[in-house]
């Protein structure tokens, strides 16, 4: 634990304080408390031990986040109850994101049953507004309310940033729990504006209050806080019961982190006269988390030697993506790809003199041949991590995330043109 120079308290609500760090302006210190609230603190209760669990969790979370690339307002962990964030304004909307109906969208909703599956996933905003019990609003609410947060007005684009990133943030989520067997059923977020740097950035937290699991989609197994809210009486046992439940969440929160299976790429080259393209290919597959190797062997002049190279990797059970890269007559791809079950993309270096001849070397091929050809070597490691991602949920969420912020920078440059021509 390092120590930190804590200056004043920014804020203090019922579940957490905000402290300022002296020698790092534009940080904050998130305090989590040992206490448990539910129905806006009508009920609340002292849960020793809970203030970590909820830092544990929020920390796993915001780090899986971050790592696949969503931007957040988390910087790291201080302490068993504290970490450190970006100084944000908070947009007081909590941002609902729904995949099973159930709790209080039934109630709103009657006629829905409990379990219906929202595909795409429904949205909803909620005013944070503890007197009036933080009431539903539309969009056209949100807008007219014209918030200004460090200086960021918040209109149409914004809203429509909230609204896509929640939708990723909860695919991300959805994802990694699924690796541990748990539905993400419901979830709430908050955003805030980086003071610093204006940029909207999750924010808050994301702990047990914020969401809904069942293991195995089973609702009588939940293990989130709406078993607190649900106690008809509150006795010693069955707050161990809650707490069990925490822990059980807490355990497995680490899980999300852990890779669930393996993967490669596999980069064979005729000659490394192409090593700039294939040290392309290497980068923008550990972009992604994605190992990859770089081997020299060419079909025409040493086909035994490619075949001995293939059987390597295909002999630890490693799943392996294979990707060509051979100039002039693409004889590598084609016949990697005629003598392994394994995926194989064609990566051709082409040049502008013979490009458009050599091209057809990837392309006009035997019967019986599946490989597929990609000239750049940026969407070649992409297209590799794709198929890997059907497995490996990191790899998949690196993928969802770069989705999102190439969604939200176009966003943002349009809005930025339309500034200038006004
Ligand atoms: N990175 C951050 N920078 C600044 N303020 C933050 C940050 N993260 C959280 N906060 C704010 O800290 C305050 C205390 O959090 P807490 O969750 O305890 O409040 P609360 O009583 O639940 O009230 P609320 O209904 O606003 O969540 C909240 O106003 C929250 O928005
Ligand atoms: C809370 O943060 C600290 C900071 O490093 C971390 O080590 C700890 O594991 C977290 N919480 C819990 C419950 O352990
Ligand atoms: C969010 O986006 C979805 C899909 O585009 C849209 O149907 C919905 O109205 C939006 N919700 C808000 C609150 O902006
Ligand atoms: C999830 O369920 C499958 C199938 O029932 C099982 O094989 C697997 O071990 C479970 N995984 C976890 C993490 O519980
Ligand atoms: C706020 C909250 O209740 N968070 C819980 C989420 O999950 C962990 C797992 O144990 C609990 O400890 C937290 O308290
Ligand atoms: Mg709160």
């Amino acid at each position: 634990v390092s120590t930190l120079n804590i200056g004043q308290k920014l804020s203090e609500g019922k579940t957490k304080q905000i402290f300022e760090l002296v020698d790092q302006p534009g940080l904050v210190l998130v305090q989590s408390k040992d206490q448990i609230t539910a129905g806006n603190a009508a009920r609340k209760d002292q849960m020793e031990g809970k203030a970590a669990i909820a830092n544990k969790t929020t920390c796993c979370v915001f780090k899986l986040l971050q790592e696949s690339g969503i931007k957040t307002a988390f910087v790291q962990q201080h302490s068993e109850t504290a970490f450190t964030a970006a100084h944000c304004e908070m947009i007081p909307i909590e941002w609902v994101c729904r995949r099973v109906a159930t709790g209080s969208f039934l109630k709103r909703n009657p006629g829905v049953k409990e379990g219906y599956r929202f595909t795409p996933l429904k949205m909803e905003m909620f005013f944070k507004d503890d007197a009036n019990n933080d009431p539903q609003w539309s969009e056209e609410q949100v807008l007219a309310a014209k918030f200004s947060l460090a200086g960021l007005t918040i209109g149409q684009c914004e809203v429509d940033i909230m609204n896509r990133s929640t939708v990723a943030i909860f695919e991300i989520l959805e994802k990694a729990w699924a690796t541990q067997n748990c539905t993400l059923v419901d979830m709430k977020i908050e955003f805030g504006v980086n003071v610093k740097t204006r940029e909207i950035v999750l924010s808050d937290v994301i702990d047990n209050d914020s969401w809904r699991l069942w293991p195995a989609g089973d609702r009588s197994q939940q293990k989130d806080k709406q078993v607190y809210r649900d106690l008809k009486e509150v006795t010693p046992e069955a707050m161990q019961m809650v707490k069990r439940n925490f822990e059980w969440v807490s355990e497995r929160v680490q899980l999300l982190l852990e890779p669930q299976a393996s993967g490669r790429v596999v980069v064979l080259m005729g000659s490394t006269s192409d090593m700039a393209h294939c040290e392309k290919i290497k980068k923008a597959c550990t972009s992604y988390g994605l190992p990859c190797i770089l081997r020299v062997t060419s079909a025409h002049k040493g086909p035994d030697e490619t075949l001995r190279i293939k059987a390597e990797y295909e002999g630890d059970g490693v799943p392996t993506i294979f990707v060509a890269v051979a100039g002039r007559s693409n004889g590598l791809g084609p016949v990697m790809s005629g003598n392994t079950a394994y995926p194989v993309i064609n990566c051709p270096p082409l040049t502008p003199d013979w490009g458009a001849q050599d091209v057809w070397s990837s392309l006009r091929l035997p019967s019986g041949l599946g490989c597929s050809t990609i000239l750049s070597p940026d969407a070649a490691a992409q297209f590799a991590a794709q198929i890997i991602g059907l497995s490996n949920h990191l790899v998949w969420c690196k993928l969802r995330a770069s989705m999102l912020n190439t969604w939200v920078s176009l966003k943002l440059a349009d809005q930025k043109l339309q500034a200038c021509s006004l």
